[in-house]
């Protein structure tokens, strides 16, 4: 099963006015501190900090949050986002393109944004619309 979501209704979500804020559930200080353990989580996966990782900017994903919440990539930048989760798996819909394959804890999703643009959120699909797990990337010209 690759979606608890029909492609119809993410379509709509994805043009809707309405389409959710970004993680308006969470605070500042919620998110520092679920991104604070995210990031603890991933040294002590990895061995080493996540900004250390070479040829892609890391997003971590855990307790339903994407950390850093919003990042801002140059064009033709690969964003890998890493599970740090002990139990939950994830996805990343990215709008335009179809949702990637669920990564289980310790797995891995990239993509490479080759078009630059507005920010644009991007969702987890099995959590946007029940934990707003909702990440935001802006793509510069270079
Ligand atoms: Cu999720």
């Amino acid at each position: 099963m690759r979606s608890s979501l029909s492609p119809l209704v993410f379509a709509a979500a994805l043009t809707c006015a309405a389409f959710p804020v970004l993680a308006a559930d969470k605070t500042e200080a919620e998110m520092a501190e679920i991104c604070g353990e995210a990031e603890q989580r991933y040294v002590d996966i990895y061995g080493a900090p996540s900004a250390e990782f070479e040829g892609a900017v890391v997003v971590t994903m855990y307790k339903y949050s994407f950390c850093p919440r919003e990042v801002t990539v140059p064009v033709g930048t690969t964003v890998r986002w890493v599970n740090v989760d002990k139990r939950t798996s994830h996805s990343v819909i990215v709008k335009g393109q179809p949702e990637s394959d669920r990564a289980f804890p310790e797995e891995v999703i990239e993509f490479t944004f080759l078009e630059p643009g507005d920010p644009q959120e991007y969702l987890c699909g099995p959590h946007w619309e029940s934990h707003e797990m909702i990440g935001m990337v802006t793509v510069t010209v270079e």
